[in-house]
């Protein structure tokens, strides 16, 4: 069944300069990237992305890894889309706990936790299809995305777009 998820290389794989290893490792799965860019995350945007984990003690210092402050202030997020999706990144991805991650994993290859216990673990990936959903609606606009995947209407400002619907 095809699916599409939504990915982020964080702060800290853009400033190990793991973009290339990370969308090679992607590329394993065959999927397609559907749409990319390159984010300056504000505080709003992270604590939406994170809303889950709202409650978590390490729910500040994770906002503050999203936005960049110990590495570099962006973020990359891409959309990939194709057969099973969300099941083929998070397997290349590994667990959350990069230390318990599959040693060739993305997460357990490059992650670690940092002393004051926030695993940078490179990268995010949807974990399931509602996530991905509120998860690509809250990072990019349908005019963003090369294939249609949610409803969307036009709305007429200056200058004629699309919104989520
Ligand atoms: P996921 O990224 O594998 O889906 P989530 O539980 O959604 O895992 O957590 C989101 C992010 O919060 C993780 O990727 C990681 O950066 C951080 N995180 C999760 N659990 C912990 C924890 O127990 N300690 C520190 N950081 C955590
Ligand atoms: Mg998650």
């Amino acid at each position: 069944m095809n699916q599409q998820t939504l990915i982020l290389i964080k702060p800290d794989g853009l400033k190990k300069s793991l973009t290339g290893n990370v969308l090679t490792r992607l590329s394993e799965t065959k999927l397609d990237i559907v749409a990319s860019k390159i984010v300056k995350v504000s505080r709003e945007l992270a604590e939406q992305h994170y809303i889950m984990l709202k409650d978590k003690p390490f729910f500040d210092e994770l906002l503050k890894y999203l936005m960049g402050e110990y590495h570099k202030k962006k973020v990359m997020a891409l959309v990939y889309w194709g057969d099973d999706a969300i099941k083929k990144v998070r397997q290349i991805c590994g667990s959350t706990n990069p230390e318990e991650a599959d040693p060739v994993s993305i997460r357990g290859a490059y992650g670690r936790i940092t002393t004051k216990g926030v695993y940078e673990n490179i990268i995010h990936a949807s974990a399931n299809e509602a996530e991905a959903e509120r998860e690509i609606k809250l990072w990019f606009q349908p005019d963003d995305v090369i294939i249609d995947m949610y409803p969307s209407k036009i709305v007429k400002d200056k200058c004629e777009r699309r919104i989520w619907a």
